[in-house]
């Protein structure tokens, strides 16, 4: 009787170890699946300045984010052009874009063709740290994505908080 013991508590541990190693590559995956997440998340960097001779300027405010001791511009722009009188020959679509103007480089936070839409733009600070919010509401999507800046990289983290693409039939913008 015994060693038919023995060996029933050796198969029973061996498949308890092999329960086991499988719970630690499950955990295991998922934090692989987590830190991968974290580096999909899109920092946008300075780039050179951006040809805004062609595009119209919406919105400006003006904060000093990176405490240089001079103000950045935060800009809104649409690729649609004003008339005579000064307004804004409107398209179904047009081309936004939300540029931050620095001293020598830009931050292009947001550049998109918005087909029967709007992109409205907010700036604050979220626990002292310098954050954009973009809305976007279309006729078939809603959009809500925050950029947040990181000062020892000197970046805007990306990211998507509401991304309502599929299924959605707006009816009020
Ligand atoms: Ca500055």
């Amino acid at each position: 009787m015994k060693p038919r013991v023995k060996s029933t508590i050796f198969i029973f541990m061996l498949m308890l170890a092999i329960f086991l190693s499988g719970c630690v590559n499950e955990n295991s995956d998922n934090g692989n699946i987590q830190n991968e997440d974290e580096n999909t998340k899109n920092i946008i960097y300075s780039s050179s300045p951006e040809d805004i001779s062609q595009l119209t300027m919406l919105e400006t405010f003006k904060y000093d984010f990176d405490f240089d001791g001079t103000e950045e511009e935060i800009n809104l722009y649409t690729s649609a052009q004003k008339d005579s009188k000064g307004e804004i020959m409107w398209d179904d679509g047009q081309v936004f874009k939300l540029i931050i103007l620095d001293s020598n480089e830009n931050f292009v936070l947001f550049d998109e063709y918005v087909q029967l839409g709007k992109v409205n733009y907010y700036v604050y600070l979220e626990k002292d740290v310098f954050t954009i919010s973009i809305i976007s509401p279309r006729t078939a999507s809603l959009t809500i994505t925050d950029y947040v800046y990181d000062k020892d990289v000197n970046g805007f983290l990306e990211k998507k908080l509401i991304e309502k693409t599929t299924d959605i039939n707006m009816l009020k913008i």
